[in-house]
């Protein structure tokens, strides 16, 4: 019989809502997984109040619970690393490492980046030296990269408006991520010139093409926290059970969207990510991969 697959993710962590490994932990243990969470903040709530309370975790300390899971000897059964938001800049030179190491034990272990900075209307929510860390170092070191838009925007130092500006952006993107690896770029919340004023779109490019998948623009107003958080997870998840890109991108965004509608439909501040739980693995209502490339 096969192993339960592990996932070790490094993000922060809330304890009233979802956001970091409070959004990533549930959806990848719903769709089986065994999560190895290890938290580079602890907030009372995400920062999308305001206001919070609690402390970003130093960099010895996340360094700290990584060696002692590596002190178990599981490191070799880790399937994946992802990482978010994070709290320093010399925290990326811990998760890194981390990644490094798991690649050591486990050289197929994937590691996903979700370059977490900032988000177009909110700009760069993160300290200002995060940026170029996850430009030379993070993206490098990458399998599975997930800017959203404004992400996208700032690490190719490129302008997106239309599906074509998107599409060059990725491509540029994915000639930097790690060349050893699947090389996917996963670029969420795209709103282009040229699409529909009601829709919004999540493009992948991969070795095998480029597709998108388009679904209605909820006006959720703020943009929920966590969102990136959870579709990341979600991809990552999918990809691993299935190997199967175009189909790992419909489930994720689907799942994702069914999340959102609910959230608005109770008009909950926070993303309904529990309430939700039967749409992670098989999504109700689904949306089609459009090959474009
Ligand atoms: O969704 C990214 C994120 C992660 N972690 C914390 C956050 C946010 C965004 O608001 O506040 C603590």
């Amino acid at each position: 019989s096969e192993r339960v697959r592990n996932i070790l993710s490094i993000q922060s962590w809330v304890s009233y809502g979802h956001a970091g490994n409070a959004s990533a932990v549930f959806p990848l243990q719903r769709l089986g997984f065994e999560v190895w969470a290890v938290h580079t903040v602890q907030f009372s709530n995400h920062t999308g109040y305001g206001q919070w309370r609690g402390q970003v975790l130093s960099t010895e300390h996340v360094a700290e619970v990584i060696e002692g899971i590596a002190d178990r000897g599981v490191l070799h059964e880790c399937d994946a690393v992802l990482s978010g938001y994070m709290g320093d800049a010399n925290t990326a030179g811990a998760i890194l490492n981390a990644v490094t190491r798991v690649r050591e034990a486990n050289p197929g272990a994937l590691y996903c980046c979700d370059p977490v900075m900032g988000d177009v209307g909110r700009g760069v929510f993160v300290r200002p030296e995060i940026p170029e860390v996850m430009r030379e170092r993070a993206v490098a070191a990458a399998d599975i990269v997930t800017p959203n838009h404004f992400e996208l925007e700032l690490l190719t130092g490129r302008e997106v408006r239309t599906l074509q500006d998107a599409l060059q952006a990725a491509t540029e993107l994915r000639a930097r991520i790690w060349a050893h690896g699947p090389r996917i770029v996963v670029v969420t919340s795209l709103v282009r010139e040229d699409a529909p004023d009601d829709a919004i779109e999540t493009l992948m490019l991969s070795g095998e093409g480029a597709w998108t998948v388009r679904t209605p623009l909820l006006p959720l107003d703020p943009p929920r926290n966590g969102t990136g958080d959870a579709v990341a997870a979600l991809f990552l998840g999918h990809y691993l059970r299935s190997g199967n890109v175009p189909h790992s991108l419909e489930n994720a965004v689907s799942a994702l969207y069914n999340m959102l509608e609910l959230t608005h439909r109770r008009g909950s501040r926070e993303i309904q990510l529990i309430a939700a739980q039967d749409e992670y693995l098989q999504p109700s209502r689904r949306f089609a991969a459009q090959q474009v490339a």
